[in-house]
């Protein structure tokens, strides 16, 4: 028996993946399809695939040409799945050609014809989200490059009425309505206090919502916006980048697999330098509005957000306020603490504490692509490495199109995590 095999994507499974799987199976008598992964995908520089790995490898199933449908994970996999397989034939369409010549040395490797005129990349882009941005926070100019890495999204333009920041030269609108008009989804980046009004005006406008968090500065507010979203259908996006970074979703993973037991303990601690001229004017966006949000994920994600208690210390400085805090939850069976500062700097790092042992994230631990989980007994210490790509931004863009075109929920951070992140934000105004 002649046995061929072939790799691919096969997002948004089309008519050239349908003829090349048919003139690979035409090879021989048995056919072998390897799906590559999501994580496989990104770290070989494909982030904006679609569809899930089963939705792909459940097309695949169905077009009935394949008797075997795998997944390919890593680099290198495809000399075991020859070897292991008994493959007479690695076939590959002829955007390939040469690549994988390595592969002669296992088998045959042969190049098909690819099909004229049809791609993945074009009917992802079919569905173009126009995005405009409202505000000057320093993540807009990050939100602009990643945009430019994620098929399907398009910056329209900006608004803004005050800045500090240098704006990308993107269309300058003076008009929010204007803006929101012209496009299907707005990034609210203006100071927290204002973002409440802001996307409560996109939404009510019919326009999809991704915005920097807190989204609203108390938890009714909060509701208020994601039952706007939900009753008109649309999304609204609590962008805390670290929430969907590759790295930070494999350390709560291992977490919940009881690798260090029980966790007891949360420090997570945050900080920057930031020499902003408007946050001295401000009482709002200084360390625990900037920076509390991301510092109190790993605490929610792990802990929940049914805490029993929050107190906060807070400092002052002559010329801003709440330049560092300290804010302690107590739950039923743990405690955690996060240190938030723009006004002082500190080691940022992440110790999440078990009753088996614990998770050591160095500094900056939100952007960190490695951890370590240690033991009593060191030997048994474990490091772990992750691809960070785009620092979660890029993969939250592109769950944020794919919300948007799918109406999937947004898995990575549910409307529950966002506004319990506005009540500890109004909690922390009732503290001072
Ligand atoms: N293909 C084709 N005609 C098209 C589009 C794709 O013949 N119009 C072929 C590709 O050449 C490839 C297969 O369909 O052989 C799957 O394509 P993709 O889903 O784009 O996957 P790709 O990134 O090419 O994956 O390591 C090699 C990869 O696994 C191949």
């Amino acid at each position: 028996m002649i046995k061929v095999i072939t790799y691919g994507t096969f997002d948004l499974l089309h008519e050239g993946h349908i003829n090349i799987l048919k003139r690979a199976k035409a090879l021989g008598d048995y056919l072998i399809v390897g799906v590559t992964t999501e994580n496989f995908d990104i770290t070989r520089g494909k982030i904006n695939v679609r569809q899930s790995l089963m939705e792909r490898m459940e097309a695949v199933r169905n077009t009935g040409i394949a008797d075997e449908v795998i997944p390919e994970e890593y680099v290198g996999q495809k000399i075991d799945d020859i070897k292991r397989n008994n493959v007479s034939i690695f076939a590959l369409g002829s955007d390939w050609e040469g690549k994988f010549d390595y592969l002669n040395e296992y088998c045959k490797v042969v190049y098909l014809p690819r099909t004229e005129g049809i791609s993945s990349s074009q009917l992802r882009a079919d569905k173009l989200v126009k995005v405009g941005i409202a505000g000057s926070d320093p993540t807009v100019l990050k939100l602009v490059k990643q945009a430019e890495t994620v098929n399907g999204i398009e910056i329209e333009g900006i608004y803004c009425d005050e800045t500090e920041v240098t704006l990308p030269s993107k269309n300058k609108y003076a008009d929010f309505d204007k803006l929101a008009a012209d496009c299907d989804a707005v990034y609210v980046a203006v100071r927290p206090e204002l973002r409440y009004g802001y996307i409560k005006k996109a939404l009510e406008s019919g326009k999809h919502v991704i915005s920097e968090s807190p989204v609203a500065m108390s938890e009714k507010q909060a509701r208020e916006l994601y039952g706007l979203a939900a009753k008109k259908n649309l999304q609204l996006f609590d962008s805390v980048k670290t929430a969907y970074a590759l790295p930070f979703l494999r350390l709560i993973l291992l977490i919940k697999s009881g690798l260090i037991g029980e966790v007891k303990n949360i420090d997570a601690t945050c900080t920057s330098l930031e020499v902003r001229e408007w946050l001295k004017k401000t009482k709002y966006y200084t360390s625990f509005t900037g920076w509390g949000s991301i510092a109190v994920l790993p605490v929610f994600k792990i802990l929940g957000t049914e805490y029993e208690s929050v107190s906060f210390l807070t400092l002052n400085s002559e010329e801003m306020n709440d330049i560092y805090t300290k804010a302690t939850f107590k739950y039923k069976n743990a405690l955690a603490t996060i240190n938030v500062g723009v006004g002082v700097k500190s080691e940022g790092d992440l110790r999440i504490s078990g009753t088996k042992g614990y998770i050591y994230v160095p500094a900056p631990w939100w952007k960190s692509g490695y951890f370590e989980v240690r033991f009593e007994n060191a030997s048994k210490n474990k490091p772990y490495y992750y691809e960070n790509e785009g620092e979660g931004l890029r993969m939250e863009l592109v769950q944020f199109v794919r919300s948007i075109t799918t109406n999937e929920s947004n898995f990575y951070f549910d409307s529950e995590l966002s506004t319990a992140i506005s009540k500890v934000m109004e909690e922390y105004e009732k503290s001072l």
